[in-house]
């Protein structure tokens, strides 16, 4: 109130300093909160991007598997990056999630997300049919962008504790991954049903694309020699 009565020159220098510094406070405590490293160097990192239209619940997966938190209110992403480090198959690996954007006006560095991760959740809300069938078109994003057939992807039907307004089935969506051999999985953000199983795939679909490729490079060498 007492800011909107003056014009910015009339605000004593003081006060500005106050607003200032309060600001720039605010601002590195959530970074901070928000880029918590993990210091295991040895840990293997995988780069997961969570794509999907908007409201689906994206950032709602990506806050509670890595801050065991879920927010009611929804607040539209441009762009947001997670990190948590698990156990998994005996070794310590580093979750490093890229949360995306689902709006039409936010989605331009899309392509470019895409291409850093090495494998995706592709989420819909099981509650509206049009995330469904833009899931599709998601996925074929991610396979042009890739220059690729097939990557590690899971597909994820989020708001699975809304079962009274589903408009997918769990047999529709069954036999449209196993079409595009991926693994998929209902899931809720808000009761945490499947989340972990959900990331675990995923991270199990990278090792098993990078054990693949490790072997056919394997072969290819052994032919040139
Ligand atoms: N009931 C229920 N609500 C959910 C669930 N997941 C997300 N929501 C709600 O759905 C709304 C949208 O969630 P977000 O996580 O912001 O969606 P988003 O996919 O990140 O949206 P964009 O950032 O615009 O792409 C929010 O109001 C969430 O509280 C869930 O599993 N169950
Ligand atoms: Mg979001």
């Amino acid at each position: 109130m007492y800011i909107k009565e003056h014009k910015l020159g009339e605000i004593p220098q003081a006060f500005l300093v106050v607003i200032l510094l309060k600001t720039q406070n605010n601002y590195s405590i959530k970074n901070k909160r928000k880029f918590t490293m993990v210091d295991h160097l040895t840990a293997k990192e995988y780069k997961i991007a969570v794509i999907g239209s908007t409201g689906v619940g994206k950032s709602s997966l990506c806050m509670q598997f890595t801050r065991n938190r879920f927010e009611e209110a929804y607040e539209p992403t441009i762009e947001d990056y997670y990190r948590k480090q698990v156990t998994f198959e005996g070794e310590q690996i580093i979750f490093d999630i890229i949360d995306t954007a689902g709006e039409e006006g936010n989605l331009t560095n899309l392509n470019g997300l895409i291409r850093q991760a090495v494998g995706y959740l592709l989420v819909y809300d099981i509650t509206r049919r049009q995330s469904y069938s833009e899931a599709k078109e998601f996925r074929d994003r991610v396979l042009y962008v890739k220059n690729a057939i097939s990557v590690p992807m899971v597909l994820v039907g989020n708001k699975a504790d809304m079962e009274e307004k589903r408009e997918i089935s769990f047999e529709e969506a069954t036999k449209d991954a196993a079409d595009w051999s991926c693994s998929f999985f209902e899931v809720s953000a808000k009761t945490k049903t499947n989340l972990e199983s959900a990331f675990a795939e995923c991270a199990k679909s990278i090792k098993r694309s990078q054990n693949k490729r490790q072997r056919d490079g394997g072969q290819k060498c052994c032919l040139l020699l």
